[in-house]
């Protein structure tokens, strides 16, 4: 089996990211983007995923966090759209539904190649850590238009916004694991009857 990698070098004039994601590895993670709160979540999403993230990004943070989370949130979906390759024998869609504690967080995504962001989380503070939390928003709409990709984040309830963000991301995670994952009986199949994703 190929091993599933990709390497993004993304450069403006407000961001510099370099990534490296491996969907196929061991929960390892090197995340670095100037927010904490941040590499906190991609850290999370990172071994709940079942991947290895490397991550750098160096942004115009004296501005305000905007810029940067939206461009990570687009090196990532860019970085699995380049892992997937042609797609043939994954499961494509994959749903989670994930606790923490008093919160519920649920997540659907379908590796269709239309990209489409619902998401339903309403926060009620402006920060969660050092994050903005209107960014959260952003980070999900970039990464499901450069990955082209159909995602659905829901909180059902919860109370600590830090555990609503976080049951987030690692349902996130783990709707993407399956989705990515190879199906024996498909093998090289797509798992699509148009022909194409
Ligand atoms: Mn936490």
């Amino acid at each position: 089996m190929k091993a599933r990698i990709a390497n993004v070098h993304r450069k403006t004039a407000e961001t510099e990211i370099h990534a490296r994601l491996n969907l196929d590895g061991h929960g390892q993670y090197d995340v670095s983007t100037g927010i904490r709160f941040l590499d906190h979540m991609l850290e999370l999403w990172t071994r709940h995923g079942g991947m290895d993230l490397r991550l750098k990004a160096v942004g115009d943070l004296d501005v305000d966090q905007h810029h940067t989370v939206e461009d990570v949130g687009l090196v990532l979906g860019e970085a699995l759209r380049q892992a997937l390759g042609d797609k043939k024998g994954i499961n494509r869609a994959g749903y989670f539904v994930m606790p923490m504690d008093e919160t519920l967080g649920i997540a659907a995504i379908d590796l269709s190649g239309r990209p489409y962001l619902v998401m339903n989380a309403p926060l009620r503070v402006r920060c969660v850590g050092d994050l903005q939390a209107e960014l959260l928003e952003d980070f999900f709409q970039a990464f499901a238009s450069s990955a082209r990709a159909n995602l659905h984040l829901k909180v059902a309830y919860g109370r600590s916004s830090h555990h609503a963000v976080e049951a987030l991301f690692k349902a996130f995670a783990r709707a993407l694991r399956y989705a990515c994952s190879r199906d024996a009986r498909l093998k090289k199949l797509l798992p699509s009857t148009k022909g194409l994703l």
